[in-house]
C-alpha cells in the first residue's frame, strides 16, 4: 500500500497539554508519526511519497474561512499580545452567552476551541496544513484508481469541525479528503471512524448531508472525550437523517463486542453503496492506550483490517489517534497489512 508522509509534521511540537490539572508533555507527540513510518519501512508495506501542495481551496470546502484565518494567525497574535506560555483558551461562549467572535486573541481561542487540552504553539498551522496535503495527496491516488492508500497524518483531524479545533486536531484531514473525492466525481463517500474517540468534527461537517455517510465506533461519550457528541441518538439532520451512525461502547469493551459493532457498521456501509471508503484510523482502542478504555490487542488490528478489506471499496486510511507510542507502529501497520493480506 502507498503511504503519503510529510516531515513537516515535526513543526507541530507543543510543550504542553492541559491534563489532570497540570501542563504535561503532550500525548499527541512527534514520535508517533516517526514510529509509524519506521514500522512501514521495517515491514516493507510499500512506497512512501511526499505530499503535493493543494493550497487553501480544498480546506475551505469544509472549514469556515474566518476559522482558517484564525488558525493561521493564532500563534503570532498570541505572542504579540505578550503571552509567555503556549496558547490555551480560558473562557468560552457557554450556554445563554453571546456567540460572537471577539477581537482579542484570548477571546478568539475560546470562540474556536472545543477543548482546552490542545495548546497552539509555533509551527502548528504549518504542520496542520501539511497534514491536510498528505490526506489530499493520498485521496488523489485513490481517485486515480489506487485500491488503497495511507495518509500518515499528524496532527490528527477528526475532532476539528467547520469552525472548531481541539482534541489535538486543527484541520479535519479525513473530511477534507472525503470532500475532495466528492469534488473529484464520486457520488457517495462512506467514512468509517474507528478511533477510540467520537469524531465530533467529521460528524458535524457532514451532519445534514446524504452524500457522505459517517459511521463511528467509540467510547461512550457519557464516560469519554468528547463528552458532548457521539450518542446513539445522533443520526443526522434534514437530508442527512439516517446518514450518521454512532455506536458508543462502555469502559472495558473487548474485541468481540467491538468486532460485532464493526460488522454492524460495515453492513450499513455496504447498504449505502459508496464509491469509496475513508477510514479515520485511530489505534487508541488498544488495551495499553494511556487515555482510553477499550481492550483491543495488537493482533486484533490485523483481524479488523481484513474485515474492512472485505467491503471491496477503494479505501483511504487517514491516521487519527493512538497514544501507546511504543506500540503505535505495530498496531497501525497491522491494520494496513491485514487489509492487504
Ligand atoms: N482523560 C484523538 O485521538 N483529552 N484525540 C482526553 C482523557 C483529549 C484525543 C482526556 C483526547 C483527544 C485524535
Ligand atoms: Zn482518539
Amino acid at each position: 500500500m502507498l503511504t503519503v508522509f510529510s516531515a513537516d509534521h515535526l513543526l507541530r511540537s507543543p510543550r504542553t497539554e492541559l491534563y489532570g490539572g497540570e501542563l504535561v508533555r503532550p500525548h499527541e507527540s512527534p514520535e508517533r508519526a516517526q514510529i509509524v513510518l519506521a514500522r512501514i519501512h521495517a515491514q516493507a508495506l510499500g512506497e512512501v511519497i511526499a505530499p503535493v501542495k493543494f493550497g487553501m481551496g480544498p480546506l475551505l470546502r469544509v472549514h469556515d474561512p474566518a476559522f482558517v484565518e484564525f488558525l493561521k494567525q493564532a500563534w503570532s497574535d498570541w505572542v504579540a499580545a505578550g503571552n509567555r506560555g503556549e496558547a490555551i483558551p480560558d473562557c468560552w461562549p457557554a450556554r445563554r452567552m453571546a456567540q460572537h467572535c471577539p477581537n482579542s486573541i484570548v477571546g478568539k481561542l475560546g470562540y474556536y476551541a472545543m477543548a482546552a487540552e490542545t495548546s497552539i504553539s509555533q509551527g502548528t498551522w504549518e504542520a496542520a496544513g501539511a497534514a491536510a496535503d498528505v490526506a489530499l495527496t493520498a485521496a488523489s491516488r485513490v481517485k486515480d484508481g489506487a485500491h488503497a492508500a495511507f495518509a500518515l497524518c499528524r496532527p490528527p483531524g477528526h475532532h476539528a469541525a467547520r469552525d472548531l479545533y481541539g482534541g489535538y486536531c486543527f484541520l479535519n484531514n479525513a473530511a477534507i479528503a472525503a470532500q475532495s473525492l466528492r469534488d473529484g466525481g464520486a457520488a457517495r463517500i462512506a467514512i468509517l471512524d474507528v478511533d477510540f474517540h467520537h469524531g465530533n468534527g467529521t460528524q458535524d461537517i457532514f451532519y445534514d448531508r446524504a452524500d457522505v455517510l459517517y459511521v463511528s465506533l467509540h467510547g461512550d461519550p457519557a464516560d469519554a472525550f468528547p463528552y458532548f457528541s457521539g450518542y446513539a441518538d445522533e443520526i443526522g439532520t434534514g437530508a442527512g437523517v439516517g446518514f450518521t451512525l454512532n455506536i458508543p461502547m462502555p469502559p472495558g469493551t473487548e474485541f468481540g463486542t467491538w468486532q460485532d459493532a464493526l460488522r454492524t457498521a460495515l453492513v450499513r456501509i455496504a447498504d449505502f453503496r459508496a464509491d469509496a471508503l475513508v477510514v479515520s484510523l485511530g489505534v487508541d482502542t488498544f488495551v495499553e492506550d494511556p487515555i482510553s478504555f477499550f481492550r483491543l490487542q495488537s493482533q486484533d488490528f490485523s483481524t479488523y483490517g481484513r474485515m474492512i478489506r472485505d467491503c471491496g471499496l477503494p479505501t483511504l486510511f487517514v491516521l487519527e489517534g493512538g497514544y501507546a507510542v511504543g506500540d503505535i507502529g505495530v498496531n497501525v501497520v497491522n491494520v494496513l497489512s491485514g487489509f492487504e493480506r
